[in-house]
């Protein structure tokens, strides 16, 4: 789910005209510490790295992945809730009891818990720019909700008093998902806005390691499914490290942007290229418009809770499909593609792209796989699947520097062992294990 902050919103949805006061980048990334602690295995006590079982949410018969959940507990005696773990925002949202617009979802109700505060109390919207379906949104998920506190506790470890937003409306993207809510694992260590708008609360994590009950801000992420031997144990994350047992080889760190990775509190890295096939096979998209200029990238907010991949505008998205096939066509207004299911098959490519900045940490090559090219068949459309690539209309431009901007969802992020190191900066890539 591609959050968007009050900054971003405004930005994004609104006009650029409607610019608002950020907080400027402070204090330095604390590169090579996630070495340290990722290639260590770490025991599984209080203080170590927790391992979290996802359920997969999907559609199609298991064709259609869509989000990766994982089960939380919040109040006192604990209510259970199934949420997505999601780097695209940084709150943890869930349905407030008297919601009558959320669908079927296990509803929190505060008046069942002895821990629940009302405080802050503070009244607060929160939009999504993408949902938990392929299918892209026409307009921004909005859930109506208010900053409260209560216990919130993970595989036995708690945060009392954390602040999250409980949500009396959550509209459409939010109440047609699987997941009760959503648990922001994204970057930045900011929650929710007080009533100046400034970033005041701390998520879930940053509190869990202030408290000492995790050693860092580090996330492993084993989606899909693994390659060999560890195909039985599902997908699963690893929250306080890189859990080696779920990957082979090194894992090559890509440095986050840190301008508008700070800005957006998602993971964001910069894109060099992206090719058809294999690096040596056609390039299809670079962002530069001049070979003798230094190249300006483009940018790819990497996003756990996407089922898509998304690209910076229509005309990206036809250059793509037409150097693949002229099989692939629109298929609603929303800026979907695809083909017959048997076509779309037929026609899967890998899709390469080359990510990472020369100033610091590894440019490397990260590949979509065939696999993961057909979505699976597009609702309501019999015999037609929908291909991974939709476009973003209006464009989908990262702020500030107006540069194209790619949305890398779990087509891409389930084909590896994916590590996300907010403190760090760093977005890892491994091979699974
Ligand atoms: C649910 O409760 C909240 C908080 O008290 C309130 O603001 C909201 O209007 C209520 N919603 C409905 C649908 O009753
Ligand atoms: C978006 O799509 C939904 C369902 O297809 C429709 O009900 C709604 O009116 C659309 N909204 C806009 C702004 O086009
Ligand atoms: C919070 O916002 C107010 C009003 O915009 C501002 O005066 C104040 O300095 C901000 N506080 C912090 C800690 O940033
Ligand atoms: C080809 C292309 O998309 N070039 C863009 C690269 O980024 C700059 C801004 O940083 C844009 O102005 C170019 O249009």
């Amino acid at each position: 789910m591609k959050s968007l902050t009050p900054l971003l919103a405004s930005l994004l949805v609104t006009s650029a005209t409607a610019f608002r006061p950020i907080q400027p980048f402070t204090g330095h990334l604390e590169r090579g510490l996630e070495h340290h602690l990722s290639d260590r295995r770490q025991e599984t006590g209080k203080k170590g790295l927790i391992r979290v079982p996802l359920e997969v949410y999907s559609r199609n018969n298991g064709k259609t992945e869509l989000q990766w959940l994982a089960t939380i507990t919040v109040g006192t005696p604990p209510q259970t809730f199934k949420v997505v773990l999601d780097t695209g925002s940084t709150a943890l949202i869930l349905p407030r009891s008297n919601c009558t617009d959320c669908g079927k979802h296990t509803l929190f109700d505060p008046s069942k818990s002895t821990s629940f505060s009302p405080q802050p109390g503070l009244f607060q919207p929160i939009e999504y720019g993408t949902g938990a379906d392929t299918i892209p949104l026409n307009q921004t998920g909005r859930a109506e909700c208010e900053v409260v506190t209560d216990t919130v506790s993970i595989q036995g470890r708690a945060v009392s008093k954390q602040e999250f937003m409980l949500c009396h409306s959550y509209g459409e993207a939010l109440s047609s998902q699987l997941a009760d809510g959503i648990l922001g694992i994204g970057f930045n260590d900011i929650s929710a806005w007080d009533e100046n708008g400034n970033f005041t609360y701390l998520p879930f994590l940053p509190n869990l390691i202030s408290d000492g009950q995790l050693p860092n801000r580090i996330v492993g992420l084993a989606l899909g499914s693994g390659s060999t031997k560890h195909q039985q144990r599902g997908p699963e994350a690893s929250i306080g490290g890189a859990d080696c047992a779920r990957y082979r080889g090194r894992i090559k760190n890509v440095n986050v942007d840190e301008t508008l990775t700070t800005l957006s509190g998602t993971f964001i890295v910069d894109v060099q290229a992206a090719y058809i096939g294999s690096r040596d096979s056609k390039q299809v998209w670079r962002n530069s418009t001049n070979d003798n200029k230094p190249l300006t990238p483009g940018a790819a907010l990497v996003d756990s809770g996407t089922a898509y991949m998304l690209t910076p505008d229509r005309q990206t998205a036809e250059d793509l499909y037409s150097d693949i096939s002229k099989d692939i066509v629109p298929l609603d207004d929303r800026g979907s593609w695809g083909a017959s299911c048997a076509t779309l098959d037929k026609i899967a490519t890998d899709i390469t792209f080359t990510i990472g900045t020369e100033t610091g940490g590894e440019v490397i090559e990260v590949t979509m796989p065939k696999s993961a090219f057909n979505l699976g068949e597009y609702p309501g459309k019999k015999g037609v699947c929908q291909a991974a690539f939709s476009h973003s209309d209006p464009p989908f431009y990262e702020p500030i520097e107006g540069r194209p901007a790619w949305v890398y969802g779990s087509p891409l992020i389930k084909a590896y062992y994916t590590v996300w190191n907010a403190k760090g900066g760093a977005l890892g890539w491994a091979q699974k294990a």
